[in-house]
């Protein structure tokens, strides 16, 4: 309503320009008619720069509106009547390039003496052709002839001239039914006369084809023409709209945009190919058809998913990345499903065949790692486009079996690329994503991945997606799999027009895929190719399709591939010969034969060959058991201290909230004490990093103010729009840089991207923050298959560090629990293995593990840990619980000393009271971790319990510090030990550490536990209820 608003506010604007449809408004009046109609129809569109008028919905509606008026004034409201009555409506003015409508309508045959002001019939059927102009354009492509099996195209109707055409009255009818040309069930019009005398003029007969009209502004079919016979329109539009290409673009809210579009398909001749462009199409077609057969001859019984039905894609895919090469990206980084993976691999990247058929082989691998089946495996690869002559990256991200998982793993992956090299409108590198038909609209995750497309902190400046729709996914057809018209309507969401097209014309294709590219490299938005194909076999080569599909599998088997039919049409027309077409697939598997021979003398497999995101240089020269220090010089903390606690430079001019005037005004008495709460400590550990060189990145869901109001990293001014500051951007000059940006509300898209985002740069913090800890859920794909395995199965490192909110307060329950249980069970160290104590003894263990979980109970040891994840020689995922309630606690702070030099990261912390001092004489031990220390100490006091009970917190909860536990168990030798936690008994730590503690007790000793009992639901929603439950457990606890 806001954009309807402006757009008719500028309409109404007294700087109007000429009123171009005056002539239309005036028809009574012939003179003012002949004299508007000359000015109107000479105007020069002028480029879209220039455009002034509000593009966008509003403005197409404005246009409507405007057009339903002018074929019957009572058929809009009485204001737009008045509206446009009073000629101050100035329509889109730069609808066409300038070659299109510059004649004046009486310059042509209208019907009546050429001179003569055109009567309303003639303005009545010109109207009726711009509409028809406009169906094709936003409904021909539901009538195009997508489907390589006829099953679902749309049968032709003969029309008045006597050709047959795709486009009936649905499509050309649209929401103008009435003016279908041919009359086809032109619908009965409502009971006003005079409206349906006006709509009587507008049917055309056959009498009608062979007349001349005068082509819109919105059109490019004419070429250099201005006007063409009805015939030859409807023909033209007919081929374009309605062939093997079906565009859906007429929904983007920007004109330009849909000119752009309407440009590249209608101008006459887009689709001819010189016969060198043929031919590569028909190499490219024979190495994509050629490889799969390949595989089938050498590895029949063997799943490998392969692309019959779809081969089109390698071509499509290598179009894609010359015309973006050509227009200069270096870098482009692909995810994709199993189908057609390894052909991908093979003839898209290139990478080196004898791999690929070594994985067939089950060998033993060479390399550390569970390692994964072939068809997820991902590759990198540098080479030379041979078409553009220009160097190339190309990256295919490994994947999980969970379908468009990746999607938000490459965005990452490609933002962070693009902003490590500067690359700040993605001119250099790209993402392109590869679908499945079900899987794309079925996966919530693609919506999630589409709405990140244009946010400024996530977007990657337009993804190619590729949909290589078989019609099919596993066994379920279309009508069962999705509700909406189209596999791709989820990106209508973003604007991203999309792409029809039948797998079985390569020319076609390879338009579509040369359109593709320069629309992102023109406009930096998202575009989508549907890739309209079938799957010769079924969901994998050893399937039987025809158990479920027995129909279309009918039609599959009787169905000529596409190479063969690329190949008879090139040899029909002279193109080539039918001896080249042969040559050309024999030399391909004479190099298939010489790469199985090569993969048949390799003995282990190498899980690096398949790494996606090298970094090279990382771990050459360290040593891999050594953590850099993690405390740093107090006058480096006072220093960020004072920054962060500073309003910005111009204060004077910067209205600061008073409210946030007081939080800064409190950190600098910090500072000036030398202590740091929570956020202090955060930004210590930032600053610090920046300070060396290390990219932080933060984002979340309102992680700049924080969910709770602590962190305040973006300093809004409370008078001027958009005017921020954010502080831990200014703490040095030649610092690196920091972003923290509040998300998109999805956690699993963002968390995807953050985790992509962190495998490009292992020196770079990236941390992804729940709202709270327990929506983290809603990524549990993320979490498990890239976060907590990709090193295990695919040798891919990530320093990931998610903050995760988490704490019984009573708010039940959600927004309690992050469900650390969860992480705790991914965990990979063995319980029932003690490792050997030596020096090294806490970084073997994090070199071991999959993923280190922490929950730490004061600012300190939070900097620490985050500022281990750069100081350690590899990287390690970082699952942090992070307090509420303690943000803000008088208790929960940490004095300079413990961060600055010679400080480090405590994994158990001590009883640093009376109970430590005479350990002999204590009666209890009670191990607990996070915020219910807190809880415990107090009721402690409140019993006067000191000397008698000893508190130890486990701030590393895993990897478990077996070696510290049982240091802390041999100083209180006569004490009972206890674990207590707030948490439910089959949720929190427990049931992780239970049997590691008796590993680290040798089982000499047993433990207790002390807390709530087990539980369906993670907390109560009774205040009341909450309390007793945590008097109960810390009297439970805190006994003797
Ligand atoms: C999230 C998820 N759910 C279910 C599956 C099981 N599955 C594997 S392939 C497939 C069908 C995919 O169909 P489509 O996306 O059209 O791709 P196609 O196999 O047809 O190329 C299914 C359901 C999966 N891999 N991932
Ligand atoms: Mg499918």
């Amino acid at each position: 309503m806001h954009r309807a608003h402006t757009a008719f506010s500028l309409a109404l604007s007294p700087m109007a320009h000429k009123n171009f449809a005056t002539w239309l408004l005036n028809s009574s009046s012939s003179q003012k008619l002949i004299k508007a109609t000359a000015a109107a129809a000479v105007r020069t569109y002028n480029s879209a720069a220039a455009e002034p008028f509000a593009n966008g919905s509003t403005a197409t509606y404005v246009e409507e509106m405007y057009n339903a008026w002018l074929r019957d004034p009572s058929s809009v409201h009485t204001s737009w009547d008045a509206y446009f009555r009073s000629n101050t409506y100035v329509s889109p003015p730069n609808l066409a390039p300038v070659q299109a409508n510059t004649l004046p309508l009486t310059a042509f045959n209208l019907g009546g003496a050429a001179s003569a002001a055109p009567d309303s019939k003639t303005i009545d059927d010109h109207l009726a052709v711009q509409a028809i102009i406009r169906s094709y354009q936003s409904r021909g492509h539901l009538a195009s002839d997508l489907d390589p099996l006829g099953i679902l195209t749309r049968e032709k109707t003969v029309c008045k001239d006597g050709l047959a055409r795709r486009a009936n009255e649905d499509i050309r009818g649209h929401n103008i039914a009435h003016l279908d040309p041919l009359e086809i069930n032109t619908p009965e019009l409502p009971g006003n006369s005079s409206t349906k005398s006006i709509y009587a003029n507008f049917s055309f007969g056959e009498q009608d084809m062979e007349r001349q009209f005068k082509l819109p502004s919105t059109t490019f079919i004419g070429g250099d023409e201005a006007s063409l016979p009805l015939k030859e329109i409807l023909n033209r539009l007919e081929n374009v709209y309605c062939n093997k290409i079906g565009v859906e673009f007429m929904f983007i809210n920007s004109l330009e945009q849909c000119n752009w579009i309407r440009k590249r398909f209608e101008t006459p001749g887009v689709l001819n190919f010189s016969p060198e462009e043929k031919r590569l199409i028909l190499a490219r077609l024979t190495r994509a058809t050629g490889f799969e057969a390949f595989l089938a001859k050498k590895y029949s019984s063997e799943k490998r998913f392969g692309l019959e039905g779809c081969e089109i894609m390698i071509p499509a895919l290598k179009e894609i990345i010359d015309v973006s090469t050509e227009l200069g990206v270096e870098s482009v980084i692909m995810g994709m499903p199993h189908r057609g993976r390894l052909n991908t691999l093979a003839n898209v990247c290139r990478k080196p065949l004898n791999q690929i058929f070594t994985q067939f082989a089950g060998l033993e691998a060479a390399d550390d790692g569970s390692g994964d089946v072939k068809y997820h495996l991902g590759t990198y690869i540098e080479r030379l486009n041979r078409v553009t002559n220009k160097n190339i990256r190309l990256a295919v991200v490994a994947n999980p079996s969970h379908l468009e998982a990746v999607d938000p793993v490459v965005q990452g992956k490609t933002r962070a690329e693009q902003f490590y090299r500067g690359d700040q409108e993605g001119k250099k590198v790209m993402s392109i994503l590869i679908h499945g038909d079900a899987a794309f609209c079925g996966q919530g995750v693609v919506y999630e991945t589409m709405h990140l497309s244009d946010l400024p902190d996530y977007t990657t400046h337009g993804t190619i997606h590729v949909v290589a729709n078989n019609q099919i996914g596993f066994t379920t057809d279309p009508r069962f799999s999705r509700s909406s018209p189209y596999c791709t309507d989820v990106a209508r969401v973003v604007n991203a027009p999309i792409f029809h097209v039948n797998a079985d014309d390569p020319e076609a294709v390879m338009h579509v895929c040369k359109v593709a590219a320069e629309w992102r490299a023109t406009f930096h938005k998202d575009c989508v190719i549907d890739l309209v194909g079938y799957r010769r076999n079924g969901h994998n080569e050893i399937d039987e399709p025809m158990f479920t599909q027995p129909l279309m599998y009918q039609k599959i088997r009787k169905h000529k591939n596409c190479l063969d039919l690329y190949a008879d049409k090139l040899i029909a027309e002279g193109t080539v010969t039918g001896e080249e077409v042969k040559s050309v697939a024999a030399k391909y598997e004479n190099i298939c034969e010489e790469a199985f021979a090569l993969a048949k003398t390799e003995t282990h497999v190498k899980y690096k060959d398949w790494l996606d995101s090298p970094w090279s240089g990382f771990f050459e020269g360290k040593d891999p058991l050594k953590v850099a220090p993690t405390g740093v010089k107090e006058e480096t903390l006072i220093h960020i201290g004072n920054r962060f606690s500073s309003p910005p430079p111009n204060a004077a001019e910067f209205v600061i909230h008073k409210g946030l005037m007081r939080v800064l005004a409190a950190r600098k008495t910090m500072v000036d004490e030398k202590i740091a709460d929570w956020a202090l400590g955060e930004a210590m550990a930032f600053g610090s990093l920046l300070k060396e060189g290390i990219h932080v990145r933060l984002s979340g869901q309102d992680v700049e103010r924080g969910t709770f109001s602590h962190r305040h990293h973006v300093l809004h001014h409370q008078l001027v729009d958009k005017a921020t500051y954010n502080s831990l951007q200014h703490m040095y000059p030649d610092q690196a840089p920091y972003s923290v940006s509040n998300s998109s509300l999805s956690e699993y898209a963002v968390l995807g991207f953050e985790h992509g985002y962190s495998m490009t740069n292992p020196n770079a913090l990236v941390l992804w923050e729940a709202q709270f800890g327990d929506f983290s859920n809603t990524a549990q794909s993320i979490i498990d298959q890239f976060i907590s395995s990709g090193q295990s199965k695919w040798v891919r490192q990530s320093g990931l560090v998610m903050l995760l909110p988490h704490g019984m307060e009573g708010m039940g329950p959600e927004h309690s629990s992050c469900r650390v249980e969860r992480f705790l069970q991914m965990s990979s160290d063995d319980p029932d293995y003690f490792p050997p104590e030596s020096d090294e003894f806490a970084i073997r263990q994090l070199h071991d593990i999959n993923w280190i979980v922490a929950n730490c109970t004061t600012p300190a040891n939070y900097y620490h840990i985050l500022r281990r994840q750069i100081a350690l020689p590899f990287r390690k995922p970082l699952i942090l619980c992070t307090p509420k309630s303690l943000l803000r606690h008088p208790e929960a702070k940490s004095p300079f000393s413990e961060m600055s030099e010679g400080s480090e990261f405590q994994r158990i912390i001590p009883d640093r009271g009376p109970a430590g001092e005479n350990p002999s004489n204590v009666k209890k031990v009670v191990f607990c971790t996070g915020r219910v220390y807190y809880d415990l100490t107090k009721t402690r006091a409140d019993k006067q319990l000191e000397k008698d009970i000893a508190i130890v917190r486990v701030e590393q909860v895993s990897p478990f510090p077996f070696d510290l536990v049982k240091e802390q168990a041999n100083l209180y030798k006569n004490a009972e030990l206890v674990w207590s936690q707030e948490e439910h008994k089959n949720q929190g730590c427990w049931s992780y550490v239970q049997p590691r503690f008796l590993t680290a007790l040798n089982h000499s000793r047993d433990i207790s536990y002390a807390g709530r009992a087990s539980s369906a639901s993670t907390a109560t929603g009774s205040k009341a209820q909450h309390i007793r439950e945590l008097n109960a457990l810390l009297n439970d606890a805190i006994s003797t």
